[in-house]
């Protein structure tokens, strides 16, 4: 058999492999498996960090602190609340009929009250936030990991990102358009440290904070860490979204992937 016959069955067997596998599998253990990574190990071009990434995942945790290390007083930024009319009817009325969509390439599209998202399986962290202007907080977080909400949702193979819409209007354009967003990619969707957190030191998140849901993504910088979350979507590509570059900073010349 020639070299390059050898190659093509490996590739052949490699895919094979990876879409049987993804049709058994939901969510992240399925978007390990997908056909995309095989591609990537199968191309010639140079591995950048985020392919890297995808071939061999970085399970490392942040590091967490005790709860004396917690910081006494945790600077809000960017949006402290948002003008919304929905938003606010919503928080005139504690969030008790606020639900968070979940949606774009699921198999089984969402919608969970605070309450579903509570019954959840739920994990603390005390963490320290870094803001790329140089600022840093420790708080602690308590959330359900993203992973079981995807899991619930069960992802459809050509999934690699899941981006979050908020409900602030930080461009003030007074449109979707200048609404908050921001989005990760797997790795970091299924990592044990990202959760959806509703509470903050102990107490329900407070509005300038992101009531009643904020992202938490430990490994990356701050603005990773979209507040006011309302919406989750699952998709193949960022760069169709808004400004193309996956998030509000991100079209604005920030780095997709905020690492620390
Ligand atoms: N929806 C939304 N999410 C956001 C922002 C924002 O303005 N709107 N600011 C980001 C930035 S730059 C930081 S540092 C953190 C601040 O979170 P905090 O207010 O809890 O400190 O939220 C991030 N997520
Ligand atoms: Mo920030």
């Amino acid at each position: 058999m020639s070299g390059g016959a050898k190659l093509d069955r490996r590739r052949l067997l490699q895919r094979g492999a990876a879409v049987a596998g993804a049709a058994l599998l939901g969510g992240c253990e399925e978007l390990s498996r997908r056909p995309f990574v095989k591609r990537i190990l199968d191309s010639a071009e140079v591995l950048t960090r985020t392919a890297q990434r995808a071939v061999l995942p970085r399970k490392a945790l942040a590091r967490e602190y005790s709860e004396a290390d917690i910081s006494k007083e945790f600077k809000a930024n960017g949006s402290t609340n948002s003008n919304d009319p929905a938003y606010l009817a919503l928080a005139a009325g504690g969030f008790a009929d606020w639900r968070l969509k979940v949606g774009g390439l699921v198999e089984q599209p969402l919608e969970l009250s605070l309450a579903d998202l509570k019954e959840m399986p739920s994990r603390t962290q005390i963490t320290r936030h870094d803001c790329v202007e140089g600022w840093s907080c420790i708080g602690k977080w308590t959330g359900v990991p993203l992973k079981h909400v995807l899991d619930r949702a069960q992802l459809k193979p050509p999934a690699r990102y899941i981006v979050f819409y908020c409900a602030d209007d930080l461009g003030e354009t007074g449109s979707e358009a200048g609404k908050y967003y921001e989005s990760i990619g797997f790795e970091d969707a299924c990592h044990p440290q990202t959760i959806l957190a509703y509470d903050m030191n102990g107490q329900p998140l407070p509005v300038p904070h992101g009531a009643p849901l904020r992202l938490r993504v430990e490994r990356q910088l701050g603005y990773k860490m979209a507040k006011y979350v309302m919406r989750i979507e699952a998709v193949e590509e960022i760069r169709t979204i808004r400004g193309g570059r996956g998030g509000f900073w991100e079209d604005l010349g920030y780095e997709w992937y905020a690492g620390i």
